[in-house]
C-alpha cells in the first residue's frame, strides 16, 4: 500500500487550524503529525520522488505533497445532487461519471444523490435503477438518499428495510410536483412516523405544490410565459407556509429529525430558526444560488435566457435580503448546510422544452464543481469563517447523513484530502473552468479568489494541479449509518 505524507499546509477543521503534516496510509488518514514529526519518525520522501506513491514501499519512504502556503481540509461532501435526474420529459444531462469527475474538479470527494421512486413506480426497483447508473462510473465516492414519490404500505416497508440493509437512512419527500413526486399531509405524517421508528431523517422539498399549480395555470392564461414567472409563481410564502407545515408534522409525529433542502427564502429561514429555538430537531441546507443569483441579476434576464436559473425552489428578489439573512443563517447554523441541489440541464433540447411556456422548463441548475469555489468567496468576503467552510461543506453534512470516515483529517478517517491554494484565483465560465455535462454555465463571468489545487480521494490522488488523473470507478457506494446528530 502507498503512502502518501502532505506537508508543509495548514490542516483547517470545523473547529480551528494548525500548521500540520497528514500521513496518508493505502486509504485512510494515518497520522496528523506536528511539523518536524514526520522527520524525527523517519518518515521520508521516496527515492526518485515518485509522485504516486506507488513505488513507496520502504518503511520510510512516502510521496510527498507540498502543501506549503495551501490550506488542507477535508474533500467536500456534496448531499444533494441529481445526476441523470428524469424531470420534466428529459433527463438531467450529468451522467454519473461526468457529474462525479467534474465534482472532483471542484474538490468534491463523495456526494449523495437521490435515487427515486416516481409516483406509481416501485422504491426498490428505483434504488437497483439507480446503482446500475452509477456502479462502475464514479470518480469519487457516492451515497444515495431515497426520493419517496408514492407513500403508501409497501413504500414504507421499503424505507425500513433500506435503513436497515441498504444503508440508506435519508428519504426526501416533496410537498410540491403534484402527479410525479407530490405527498400530501397524511403521507408525509405517515412516513414521518415510520422514520421516527428507523431513525432515518425526513428530508423535505418544502413549497405548496397544489397552490403553486394554480399561481402557474393563471399566470399563463395571462400570457405570462417567459422564465421570470417560474419565481413569481412561487412566492416565498408557498415555500414558508410549506416549511412550517412540514415542521409542525415532524413534530406531531414525534420530533423526527427533519432537513429542509434547498432553503431560499428569509421566511422559511423564519420557520426553521424558530423551531430550532423551541429544540425540534429541524435542519436545513441552502445552496450556492441562493446565496448570489436573483430574479433580477439571473432569472428575469431578456428572452429565454433566464431559463438558465430556473430551479425548484426559485431564484428570490435581489432586494429582499434574502441573501443577507441566509448567510446569515450559516454563520448562527440555523442553516447548517450548503449543498448544490446539482441538476444540470443544456439549454439546447433540454431547457427548450419550455420556450413559451416557463412551466416546461426542466428545473435545475449546475454547480457540483463550483461549492467548494464559490463559498470560499464568503470566506474572502467576511461572510463566514475559514472552519465554518469547512464546517458546512464538509464536516456537518457528513455528520449529519451518517457518512462515517467523511468530512474530516484525523486519524482512521478516509484519506479525503482538498489541497486548497488561498492564493489562486479561479475564474468560471464554460470557455473557461467548467467540466459538467453542459452547454453553459450558471456561474459564467464569476471570479473568484482561491483554488482547487490537488484533490485525494481515499488515498488516490484525482486532480493534480488543473490535470485530472482520476479514474472512473474509482469512487464506490459508502452505506450509510443514522445521523452521527440525534445517536
Ligand atoms: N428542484 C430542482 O430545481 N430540480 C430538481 C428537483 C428539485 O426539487
Ligand atoms: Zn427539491
Ligand atoms: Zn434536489
Amino acid at each position: 500500500m502507498s503512502r502518501r505524507l502532505v506537508q508543509g499546509g495548514t490542516v483547517v477543521s470545523a473547529t480551528g487550524r494548525s500548521r500540520s503534516d497528514v500521513l496518508v496510509d493505502g486509504e485512510t488518514i494515518a497520522a496528523v503529525l506536528a511539523p518536524g514529526q514526520a522527520d524525527a519518525l523517519g518518515i521520508r520522501p521516496a527515492a526518485g520522488g515518485d509522485p504516486t506513491g506507488a513505488g513507496a514501499g520502504g518503511s520510510g519512504d512516502v510521496a510527498v505533497i507540498d502543501a506549503t502556503g495551501k490550506y488542507v481540509v477535508p474533500g467536500g461532501v456534496d448531499v444533494h445532487t441529481h445526476m441523470e435526474l428524469p424531470f420534466g420529459g428529459t433527463f438531467a444531462s450529468d451522467t454519473f461519471e461526468t457529474g462525479t469527475t467534474a465534482a472532483a474538479w471542484g474538490g468534491v470527494t463523495t456526494i449523495v444523490d437521490f435515487a427515486v421512486q416516481r409516483t406509481g413506480e416501485n422504491v426498490m426497483d428505483g434504488l437497483a435503477a439507480w446503482h446500475a447508473k452509477a456502479a462502475g462510473n464514479c470518480a469519487i465516492d457516492y451515497g444515495f438518499h431515497q426520493i419517496i414519490g408514492g407513500v403508501d404500505d409497501e413504500s414504507l416497508k421499503a424505507m425500513t428495510y433500506l435503513v436497515d440493509h441498504e444503508g440508506i437512512t435519508s428519504f426526501k419527500l416533496f410537498m410540491a410536483y403534484p402527479g410525479v413526486f407530490y405527498a400530501d399531509d397524511g403521507q408525509i405524517l405517515r412516513a414521518m412516523q415510520n422514520a421516527g421508528e428507523s431513525g432515518a431523517v425526513i428530508m423535505m422539498h418544502a413549497e405548496n405544490g397544489i397552490a403553486i399549480d394554480v399561481l402557474v395555470a393563471q399566470a399563463l392564461a395571462r400570457g405570462e410565459t417567459d422564465p421570470k414567472y417560474h419565481a413569481f409563481t412561487r412566492p416565498a410564502e408557498m415555500e414558508s407556509e410549506a416549511t412550517n407545515r412540514a415542521v409542525q408534522l415532524a413534530r406531531v409525529a414525534g420530533n423526527v429529525p427533519l432537513y429542509i433542502v434547498h432553503l431560499s427564502a428569509s421566511e422559511a429561514l423564519a420557520e426553521v430558526a424558530e423551531a430550532r429555538h423551541r429544540g425540534q430537531n429541524v435542519f436545513a441546507e441552502t445552496c450556492p444560488q441562493y446565496l448570489y443569483l436573483s430574479i433580477e441579476d439571473q432569472l428575469a434576464q431578456p428572452g429565454f435566457e433566464g431559463a438558465k436559473w430556473v430551479c425548484s425552489t426559485p431564484l428570490r428578489s435581489k432586494h429582499e435580503h434574502h441573501h443577507r439573512d441566509l448567510w446569515k443563517g450559516l454563520r448562527t447554523n440555523e442553516l447548517a448546510v450548503v449543498s448544490t441541489d446539482h441538476c444540470p440541464f443544456c439549454m439546447k433540447d433540454q431547457k427548450e422544452l419550455g420556450l413559451g411556456n416557463f412551466s416546461a422548463i426542466p428545473n435545475g441548475i449546475g454547480s457540483v464543481e463550483h461549492r467548494m469555489e464559490l463559498l470560499y468567496q464568503g470566506v474572502v468576503n467576511h461572510e463566514m469563517t475559514l472552519e465554518r467552510w469547512v464546517e458546512t461543506c464538509c464536516t456537518t453534512p457528513a455528520r449529519l447523513f451518517g457518512l462515517a470516515g467523511k468530512g474530516v483529517i484525523a486519524p482512521g478517517a478516509d484519506a479525503d484530502i482538498l489541497v486548497w491554494d488561498p492564493d489562486g484565483h479561479t475564474s468560471i465560465g464554460y470557455d473557461k473552468k467548467h467540466h459538467m455535462n453542459m452547454d453553459h454555465s450558471a456561474w459564467e463571468g464569476f471570479e473568484v479568489d482561491g483554488k482547487v489545487d490537488t484533490v485525494i480521494s481515499r488515498g488516490t490522488v484525482v486532480i493534480e494541479h488543473d490535470t485530472y488523473v482520476g479514474s472512473k470507478g474509482h469512487g464506490k457506494f459508502v452505506k450509510r449509518g443514522l445521523s452521527e446528530y440525534l445517536h
